[in-house]
């Protein structure tokens, strides 16, 4: 599950010319005035890419005629309820040009997300209040957001002081630690995570905004009341009257629930689901989105657990294993886990190796013979084949990666071999690849992930770790994996 991110502005850099006025935050209503064909198409093309994964050829071009630009006007058109007609008309084109959210609509079709709370009574906690208002406002306010959903379902809201509630609410400002920084003033409001350990069902409010408890700025309540929706594991509505419509609306006073609203929070907590165990639960989430939602949750201090790939990604350190990511912040104690989609929507696959340039601010993200780039917090464009790097074709399962910053080396390793990449020249070292035994004497297995820290490479072999001296060339110690997601 993925958490309900909307990064309006990406698509306001996607269009492009006269006929996007700026947003206003409300559905577009009037019809201007038609702008330049080439101009919509382009606004479409991007649209359908971003949107839809909508594919273009390979000088980057789409064809208004092609078949798949057809198909995928007419999933989209189906999507907001007009004709499906595949035609580009007026009425799609101004949808189309409506501001909204950064989640592909394919992965929206069906209502209800594929993960619900195992339990009718979930717990909450307030952690950082916003100045807007007066705090035991905004307790009554967040009470009345989850007696909505409350009324409406089997469910019950228990408030806690906790910091480990399953919702931790939290007014916050731009960076705050999970990768959807926010935009300042306007644009997105709020976030919050659907169901899960960790940060799942974590709900977090731009307190840039002006928070009230009236019709001026934005009102706590509707907001709020359509946040834990997405913490319930409710996904976005096309239907305009529904509190899971996508985009803020003020006429929103005394009835925020839809028909619609109520039947989805039942149909994912239905009574007779309640009750069922956790092997149930595991097999049903997969009919509905196996690839976003691991079959289970990880046992962080397991002792057999083994990462994948390690790396620092801005000021944490990421632990992969599968499609299930640990974020272990550098300051804070706290651990954030959650299926990869969770941090990156983009990536679907596990991650075999993973290093950070730091000069670079980019971290590099290997799976198979294809890699991504990671910059700040997001995955930069399409993942690209290996032979960048100037591997040969033959490599297509690099099982660990580290950069050694001081030497502006990259190494990769494979079975018993490893290569040495410069990343100042971008050019691998000659010589490479040499069998990993004889550099790094001690080190005689297949390596599944590797780390760098202070003069020590950190090998993690199996639930092991090996911590190596880069300088004296030997190992000094072995600890155990967990371990460094302090078990
Ligand atoms: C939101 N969301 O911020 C908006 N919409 O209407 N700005 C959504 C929350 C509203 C979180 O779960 C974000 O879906 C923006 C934009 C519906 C309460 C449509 C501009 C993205 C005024
Ligand atoms: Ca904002
Ligand atoms: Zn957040
Ligand atoms: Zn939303």
């Amino acid at each position: 599950m993925h958490v309900m991110l909307l990064l309006c502005w990406i698509l306001v850099l996607f269009m492009p010319g006269p006929g996007f006025t700026a947003p206003t935050f409300t559905p577009v209503e009037e019809s201007t005035t038609s702008p330049e064909p080439q101009v919509d198409l382009k606004l479409a093309a991007d649209y359908l890419q971003h949107y839809y994964n909508l594919q273009k050829d390979p000088l980057g071009r789409v064809k208004r005629s092609g078949p798949s630009f057809v198909s995928k006007v007419k999933d989209m058109q189906i999507f907001f309820g007009l004709n499906a007609t595949g035609v580009l008309d007026a009425e799609t084109l101004e949808v189309m040009k409506t501001p909204r959210c950064g989640v592909p609509d394919v992965e929206e079709y069906s209502h209800i997300q594929g993960t619900r709370w195992n339990k009718n009574v979930i717990t909450y906690s307030i952690g950082r209040y916003t100045r807007d208002l007066p705090r035991s406002t905004v307790d009554s306010t967040i009470d009345s957001a989850f007696s909505v959903w409350a009324r409406a379902s089997g469910l019950t809201f228990v408030r806690s002081n906790t910091h480990n509630a399953d919702i931790m609410v939290e007014f916050v400002t731009y960076a705050h630690g999970d990768m959807y920084p926010f935009d300042g003033p306007r644009g997105t409001l709020a976030h919050a995570f659907g169901p899960g350990i960790g940060v799942g069902g974590d709900t977090h409010f731009d307190d840039d905004e002006h928070w009230t408890a009236g019709e001026t700025g934005f009102n706590l309540l509707v907001v709020a009341a359509h946040e834990f929706g997405h913490a319930l594991g409710l996904k976005h509505s096309n239907n305009p009257e529904s509190l899971m419509y996508p985009t803020y609306k003020t006429s929103r006073t005394v009835k925020l629930l839809s028909r619609e609203d109520v039947a989805n929070i039942n149909a994912l907590y239905s009574p007779l689901r309640v009750h069922q165990n956790y092997a149930l639960r595991n097999l049903q989430t997969p009919l509905l989105s196996g690839r976003l939602f691991p079959r289970l949750m990880h046992d962080r201090c397991a002792p057999d657990l083994t990462f994948d790939a390690v790396s620092t990604l801005g000021d944490a350190t990421f632990f992969f294993r599968g499609r299930y990511l640990w974020i272990k912040h550098n300051t804070q104690s706290d651990i954030k886990e959650g299926p990869i989609t969770n941090f990156m929507p983009k990536i679907e696959t596990s991650i075999d190796a993973a290093f950070l340039v730091p000069r670079r601010s980019t971290a590099y993200l290997i799976h198979e013979s294809m890699f991504w780039t990671v910059k700040g917090s997001l995955v930069k464009g399409k993942p690209r084949p290996l032979t960048h790097f100037g591997f040969p074709p033959w490599v297509q399962d690099v099982d660990a990666a580290v950069h050694i910053n001081k030497m502006g080396r990259t190494l990769f390793f494979m079975h018993d071999i490893y290569w040495s990449y410069n990343e100042n020249r971008r050019v691998m070292d000659s010589g490479y690849p040499k069998y990993i035994s004889e550099d790094f004497p001690g080190v005689n297995t297949t390596i599944d992930a590797a780390f760098y820290k202070e003069d020590f490479i950190h090998f993690f072999v199996g639930p092991q770790v090996y911590k190596f001296d880069y300088i004296h060339k030997h190992i000094v110690g072995i600890e155990t994996a967990i371990s460094w997601l302090g078990c």
